[in-house]
């Protein structure tokens, strides 16, 4: 089955994003978007068929599309995100998934960021941090139950999300920042750390059995190299400046073709 790569053009307020754990430095937004181009286009050479949402002019932050939605073979859930200046991103986004999946929302005042997911099989390992909530994590859990997933808590600590923190790029392989996070709830997987002068090296994001990855991290680069992973690396400086990673800019999912 085709996977979908649903994505929303960059927006012309992308200066304006919320920032929390990077200080803001100027972003040239003619490369933001270029840069948002190639890395659509790497999730085409990967297989995927995209889906691209209209720019939201007002919501500086809305090409990071990751964070209002989790989307399973069986159900989608729209977030809650936990920044109040994101939660105008979820109606156009739930919008679409409507055409793919049955659907949840969570509720208020729980929040969580779909930044804060990372799906290993039947498990949701969800991050609780500034984004997301204990009680946004619980009410994950109790939507997706019924599937048989099971909601794995995890401490994260300085990183704005788990996925900031930790991303899987193997089958059974992490490639994990461990000071960001309780590196406990993974302690079954093997694991490769990031390189020590590149703390936001963790986030990757697997299509397949390939890896999408920035070029800003030629060392953790070498070291997923060496264990065998194969990468195709994208240069998403822009979208750095604007805290955003690899995985935060598209929401992936299998659909009938
Ligand atoms: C924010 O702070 O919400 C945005 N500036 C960046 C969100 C990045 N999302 C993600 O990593 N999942």
């Amino acid at each position: 089955m085709p996977l979908i790569a649903l994505t929303r053009a960059v927006s012309s307020s992308l200066t304006d994003c919320v920032l929390t754990h990077v200080s803001r430095t100027p972003i040239d937004l003619e490369r933001a978007r270029r840069q948002h181009h190639e890395y659509e286009q790497a999730l085409v050479r990967l297989g995927c068929r995209i889906h691209q949402l209209d720019e939201e002019p007002a919501l500086p932050d809305a090409v990071f599309v990751e964070d209002v939605a989790v989307v399973l073979d069986e159900l989608a859930i729209v977030t809650r995100p936990g920044a109040t200046t994101r939660r105008g991103e979820v109606e156009s986004v739930a919008a679409v998934l409507a055409d793919y999946r049955p659907m949840t929302r969570l509720s208020g005042p729980a929040t969580l960021d779909g930044g804060d997911v990372l799906r290993i099989g039947r498990t949701l390992y969800v991050g609780i941090g500034g984004r997301t909530s204990a009680a946004g994590a619980s009410q994950l859990a109790d939507a997706v139950r019924v599937f048989g997933y099971e909601v794995c808590p995890v401490d994260v600590h300085g990183a704005l999300h788990l996925k900031t923190a930790v991303t899987l790029v193997g089958e059974a392989l992490l490639l994990m920042n461990p000071a960001w996070l309780d590196a406990g709830p993974f302690a079954g997987f093997d694991r490769i750390g990031v390189a020590p002068d590149e703390p936001f090296a963790a986030n990757a994001l697997r299509v397949g059995d390939r890896v999408i990855y920035p070029s800003a991290f030629p060392r953790t680069r070498d070291r997923l190299a060496r264990h065998g992973v194969e990468l195709l690396e994208v240069d998403v400086s822009e979208l750095a400046k604007a805290e955003g990673g690899v995985t935060c800019c598209s929401l992936l999912f299998a659909a009938e073709p």
